[in-house]
Order: structure tokens, then C-alpha cells, then sequence
């Protein structure tokens, strides 16, 4: 059973990292740099956790960490689970499920995404204030077990609006306008035709990606906080003329991660002087 499987993991994960953590973050294509910033950290690869799943993904090297970053105890997932790659949304959103059962209040999910909007070319950090699934599914689909979360779940505010103001005033901080969007998840794991991104933008979609709104679907369902930052790594197809590559995902998501990790370090910084910090 889910619950069962996700108690076994945050059992395990407890006892080699001992203490309460106050948040979690997800780690998305070429943005796992982000774990370097942790202070002591405790590193577990997914294959020595029970339950876990492996990723197959180049730039998802696959482990989970836990350390510091200003006062706060973080758990970063170093290489996510796809839908694309044949795991089913029970696999993809595990870790989750694990955060949940950890006790854990909030997390933050990052990922690499295609620019829709004009004002949203290669380079930019974009803050998601909502979502589109269109992945055909949700990830809450089959028998719901109460003690991980209701069976008919609101998702009127997705992402936090506290989070979000929060995280725009640190971008501030660092001297950069964060702007907000709205993230298209497709299955994957091909890009899009041209004609499906004039497709989204017309459905209202700023970004578009292969991940990120079944974990926050996930994480509403598990009670926990969402906030949710991407990196757009290239105009989506159509939009430019060159073809897209995943080589090109990762250079840019390199070239722009210092940024996005900075941004996340100051949230994290500024979450640690919270009362429930955790
Ligand atoms: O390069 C593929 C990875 O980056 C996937 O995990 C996607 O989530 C993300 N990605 C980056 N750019 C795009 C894009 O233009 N379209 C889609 N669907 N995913 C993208």
C-alpha cells in the first residue's frame, strides 16, 4: 500500500538524517547544482531507499539529500521520476508521498521548461502561479486512501500566493523581476508540433514542460505548500527556428541555475525565520 510504502522510506530516510525538515525541493534537468549549497548534508541514493524508483535520465542523477541552508533543514531530490520514462504517477510523485510522511510543510519544485509567452525567452525565471494538466491523467487517479489526503481535492491555489509574494520580494532582493506563469504539462517525452504550442498559448499557457504539476497535485493532496520555479531553457517549438535538443535544455539550464539557486537559497534563508520553520 502507498501509505505503507511512503512510511517505510520516510522511516528510513529519518534514521540515517535524524530531526525535523522544513522543506523539500525537487531538483529539475541540469538544476541539481542546488545541492552543493547544502551545509552537512546527508546524501542518499535512491537505490539504497526502500520503495524508490530509478531515473533514466541524463542530468537526474538519482539521490536524495538532506543539510542546511540558513538555519532550515532541506530535503533536495537530486533527479526526479518521469511519466515519459514508463513509471506510472504513483512512482513519479513518491517522493512526495515521502515528504508528506516526513512531516515536512512545504516544497518547492523546480524544472526546465519551453517559453511560450513573448515576454519569456531562453534565460528567463518564471514563478508558477498556476497550471494546465494535460498529461490525460491526474496522478490521484484509483482507490484513495484517506490518510494520505481527500478524495475530491481542491485546486484553486495550487501554488501558494504567500510563497509566491514571498519569493517575488527575494528576487527583488537580488535585483531581478520574477514574473509569474502558468506551466502546460504534456506527456512527453517528444516536444511539442508548432501548432500544438499555438494550441497552449491559446489555452493561456506561458511555459511548457514534462513534469512538476503531477507532484504539485501530490503535494495538495498531502497538505503540503507548493511553490513552484522554472527556468525556460528555450523558445518552445515554432517560436524560433532551431530544432529543440535536450543538450540545449541542460547548457541553458546550467547557464541560468546559479541564479535560480541563488533565488531559492534566499527563499529558504528567509522561510528558516519563520515560527514554524521546522
Ligand atoms: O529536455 C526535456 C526536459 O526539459 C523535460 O523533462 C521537460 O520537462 C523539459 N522541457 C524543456 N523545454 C521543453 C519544451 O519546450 N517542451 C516540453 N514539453 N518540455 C520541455
Amino acid at each position: 500500500m502507498l501509505y505503507t510504502r511512503a512510511s517505510e522510506a520516510a522511516n528510513v530516510i529519518a534514521g540515517r538524517a535524524p530531526g525535523p525538515i522544513g522543506a523539500g525541493v525537487v531538483l529539475g534537468s541540469g538544476l541539481g547544482g542546488l545541492a552543493d549549497r547544502l551545509s552537512d548534508p546527508v546524501a542518499m541514493p535512491y537505490a539504497e531507499l526502500p520503495h524508490f524508483p530509478m531515473t533514466t535520465v541524463a542530468g537526474h542523477p538519482g539521490r536524495l539529500l538532506i543539510g542546511g541552508i540558513g538555519g532550515l533543514r532541506v530535503a533536495m531530490f537530486q533527479g526526479r521520476f518521469h511519466h515519459y520514462e514508463g513509471h506510472d504517477l504513483e512512482c513519479v510523485t513518491f517522493p512526495i508521498r515521502v515528504l508528506h510522511r516526513l512531516g515536512v510543510p512545504r516544497v518547492i519544485l523546480t524544472a526546465a521548461t519551453g517559453g511560450i509567452r513573448d515576454d519569456l525567452g531562453p534565460g528567463s525565471i518564471v514563478c508558477l502561479s498556476d497550471h494546465l494538466n494535460l498529461m490525460g491523467v491526474s496522478p490521484l487517479r484509483g482507490r484513495n486512501d484517506d490518510r494520505l489526503g481527500p478524495r475530491f481535492l481542491d485546486l484553486s491555489e495550487v501554488y501558494s500566493s504567500r510563497l509566491r509574494s514571498l519569493a517575488r520580494e527575494e528576487a527583488a532582493r537580488l535585483g531581478f523581476v520574477l514574473p509569474e506563469g502558468v506551466y502546460a504539462c504534456m506527456p512527453g517525452p517528444n516536444y511539442e508540433t508548432p501548432a500544438e504550442i499555438r494550441m497552449l498559448r491559446a489555452l493561456g499557457a506561458d511555459v511548457v514542460g514534462m513534469s512538476t504539476v503531477p507532484e504539485a497535485i501530490v503535494a495538495r493532496h498531502s497538505g503540503l505548500e507548493v511553490l513552484g520555479l522554472v527556468i525556460v531553457t528555450n523558445w518552445a517549438a515554432g517560436i524560433s527556428p532551431a530544432p529543440l535538443s535536450h543538450a540545449e535544455v541542460i547548457e541553458a539550464s546550467l547557464a541560468v541555475g546559479g541564479r535560480l539557486a541563488d533565488l531559492i537559497d534566499a527563499v529558504l534563508r528567509r522561510l528558516s525565520t519563520e515560527p514554524d520553520a521546522g
